[in-house]
C-alpha cells in the first residue's frame, strides 16, 4: 500500500482546528490532528511546506520508521509546532492501519483493558455560590470527577473562568491577545482551602476533584497549597508550576502528599523522564497531538507504567474530535490509564467531526467504529474559516507578566 496524497484543512466552526487528511491506493484514508491553540499556522505550513512531501510514495503501515524519518530527519527536535505535526502523520497512518485490519483503533494497541473511560468535566463558576452551584449541575449530569475552577475575591478576571453568562473557551478571537487576565499568588493561596472546603461541605467525599493552577505557583507555593489541601483529599492538582525545569516537582513533592498532574504542555519523553523516573508527579498529561501521535505516547505511557504514573489525557476544546478519538481508544486499551478530560465541543464541532465515541453518566465510550470512529465534513467545515485567534496574556496586579 502506498500514500498517494495528503492534505490540510483548517476550518473555524466555533475555534480553529488544523486537520489532516492521508490517502492511499487503496482508497482507504485516515485523519489526523495538528490544532496548536493560538499558533495554527505555523503547524500548517510545517506540514505543508516541508514533511507531507516526504511521505508521498511511503508504506503508511511503516508508522515507526515514518516517525523516526521525520523526528530524527529534520535534525531540528521537540517543540510543539514539530511535534503537533508529526503527530498529525502518525494519527492518520494509525487510523489507516486500524481501518485496513478492519478494527477499531484500541484493538490494535493491547485490546480493551476496560469497559469505559472514566472522564472529568469542568465546573467553573464567577465567585464561591457560583462555582458551587456548577459543581452541583456537573454532579446532575452523572459525572462523578469534576474539575473546580473558581473567581477569585479581589482578583477580576482569572483563567478557566468565563465572563457571567458565556461558555469558558481558551482561545479568543480578537485583534490582539486579552490582557485583560490579572493574577495575584496571595489572594489564590488564601481562597483555595476556603473553595474545596466549602465543595467538600456541600457535597461530601464521594466527588473526585480535582484543580488546574496554570502554571502560576512557585515551588514552595505549590507546595503550600498541596499541603492545605490535603484534608480534602483532591484527586490531582494540575500545572501548579511551570515544568521547564523537572527537579522543581523534588521540592513540592516533599511537602505534600496531594497528588501531581502534569503534561499539557510538553511535546516529548525528555520533557517528563525524570518527572516520571523519580515518581515525582502521579499522572502524565501529555496528549497524542501535542506529544507527537501515538507512537511515542504509547512508549511514554508503557515507560509510566513502569513507576505506577497513570495517564490523564488532555482533552480541552482545541483538540479536535480527532484527537479525541484516539485519545479514547488509547484510554480504553493502556493499562495505566487515570482519568480522560472531557470539554464538550459545541454541536457544531461535533457535525463538522461526525464521531462514534459519546459520553454516559460520568464515562466516555470511544465505540466500535473501524479507526478510531472519526470523520471529517470537508464541505461543511468550508463554510468556516479560519479566523485568528490568541491565548489570553496574563499580568500581576501591577504589570508584571506572568504565565496565563
Ligand atoms: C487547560 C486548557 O484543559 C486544561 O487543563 O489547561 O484549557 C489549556 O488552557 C488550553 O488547552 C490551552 O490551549
Ligand atoms: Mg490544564
Amino acid at each position: 500500500m502506498k500514500i498517494t496524497d495528503a492534505k490540510v484543512f483548517v476550518c473555524s466552526p466555533g475555534r480553529n482546528f488544523v486537520t489532516l487528511k492521508v490517502y492511499t491506493d487503496e482508497g482507504v484514508y485516515g485523519l489526523g490532528d495538528a490544532t496548536l491553540n493560538g499558533r495554527e499556522k505555523a503547524v500548517v505550513s510545517y506540514l505543508e511546506d516541508y514533511i507531507l512531501p516526504c511521505i508521498i510514495g511511503r508504506n503508511p503501515y511503516d508508522t515507526e520508521d515514518i516517525w523516526q524519518y521525520l523526528y530524527r530527519g529534520a535534525y531540528w527536535r521537540r517543540g510543539p509546532v514539530t511535534m503537533s505535526a508529526i503527530a498529525a502523520i502518525d494519527m492518520a497512518l494509525w487510523d489507516i492501519r486500524a481501518k485496513c485490519a478492519g478494527q477499531p483503533l484500541y484493538n490494535l494497541l493491547g485490546g480493551r483493558t476496560r469497559d469505559r473511560v472514566l472522564v472529568y468535566c469542568h465546573a467553573n463558576g464567577t465567585d464561591l455560590p457560583h462555582t458551587l452551584e456548577e459543581v452541583g449541575r456537573y454532579r446532575e449530569l452523572g459525572y462523578r470527577a469534576i474539575r473546580v475552577q473558581s473567581g477569585i475575591p479581589g482578583i477580576d478576571h482569572t483563567y478557566g473562568v468565563a465572563p457571567a453568562g458565556t461558555k469558558y473557551e481558551p482561545a479568543i478571537r480578537a485583534g490582539l491577545p486579552d490582557e485583560s487576565a490579572c493574577w495575584s499568588t496571595e489572594k489564590y493561596l488564601a481562597f483555595m482551602p476556603r473553595l474545596f472546603q466549602a465543595v467538600r461541605d456541600r457535597f461530601g467525599e464521594d466527588l473526585l476533584l480535582l484543580h488546574d493552577g496554570h502554571h502560576r505557583l512557585t515551588p514552595i507555593e505549590a507546595a503550600r497549597l498541596g499541603k492545605e489541601l490535603e484534608p480534602f483529599h483532591l484527586f490531582w492538582l494540575e500545572d501548579l508550576v511551570q515544568a521547564e525545569l523537572q527537579e522543581n516537582f523534588r521540592l513540592i513533592r516533599r511537602h505534600t502528599t496531594t497528588p501531581l498532574a502534569v503534561g499539557e504542555v510538553f511535546n516529548t519523553i525528555y520533557d517528563c523522564q525524570q518527572l516520571i523516573s523519580e515518581q515525582l508527579i502521579d499522572y502524565i498529561r501529555m496528549t497524542i497531538v501535542h506529544g507527537g501521535g501515538i507512537t511515542p505516547v504509547l512508549k511514554t505511557a508503557h515507560f509510566a507504567e513502569m513507576y505506577m504514573v497513570k495517564t490523564g489525557f488532555h482533552g480541552a476544546t482545541d483538540l479536535s474530535p480527532v484527537t479525541m478519538g484516539a485519545a479514547l481508544h488509547f484510554d480504553t486499551a493502556v493499562h495505566n490509564f487515570g482519568i480522560q478530560e472531557h470539554m464538550p465541543h459545541e454541536p457544531l464541532v461535533d457535525e463538522v467531526f461526525p464521531h462514534a465515541y459519546h459520553y454516559a453518566d460520568g464515562y466516555m465510550y470511544p465505540g466500535d467504529a473501524v479507526g478510531f470512529g472519526v470523520d471529517f465534513d470537508e464541505k461543511l467545515a468550508a463554510k468556516y474559516p479560519y479566523q485568528r485567534a490568541y491565548l489570553p496574556v496574563n499580568r500581576k496586579t501591577d504589570g508584571t507578566m506572568w504565565n496565563w
